[in-house]
């Protein structure tokens, strides 16, 4: 079903990304672990570029550029508002992580890391991660 979504784009729908978001947002709370999981445990495959004991990156399925990979640490924040004061180590070193293997891809002329939140950050995977896109001029703001 279409969506109007403002007066100036009356017939615009909602894209795929901003439809998983609303999705797994209205599934959030779900004991239930994620695909990223099975990413961790290996029981499907990934195109996993760097582990440590930490977090793994690898390449995103659906890449919104030359280079899309993810980092995720290996225990579960769903979210990056949940992340506790005790996180923070964790967290910089994800972000530690995304530059080294940024640097590993050759990623020479700069790149964008993100970091989805919930709903209206269309966010569709509860397991918290890290965008990391390059390999092309990236245009801003995003959508
Ligand atoms: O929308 P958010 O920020 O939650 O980003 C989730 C990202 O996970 C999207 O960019 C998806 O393309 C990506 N994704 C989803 C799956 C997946 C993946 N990247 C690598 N491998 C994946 N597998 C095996 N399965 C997915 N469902």
């Amino acid at each position: 079903m279409h969506r109007v979504c403002r007066a100036e784009r009356p017939l615009c729908t909602k894209s795929d990304e901003v439809r998983l978001a609303e999705e797994a947002s209205n599934k959030y709370g779900s004991p239930a672990p994620t695909i990223f999981s099975k990413v961790i445990d290996k029981s499907i495959p990934a195109d996993i570029i760097y582990e440590d004991e930490k977090c793994l990156a690898f390449r995103d399925i659906s890449p919104q550029a030359p280079v899309h990979f993810l980092v995720i640490p290996r225990v579960l924040i769903p979210r990056i508002s949940e992340a506790k004061d005790d996180d923070a180590e964790l967290l910089g070193h994800l972000l530690i992580v995304a530059k080294t293997v940024a640097k590993q891809e050759s990623l020479t002329e700069g790149y964008r890391v993100v970091i989805n939140d919930g709903k209206h950050g269309a966010q569709s995977v509860y397991h918290l991660h890290l965008h990391v896109l390059g390999g092309r001029q990236l245009a801003w703001p995003p959508g």
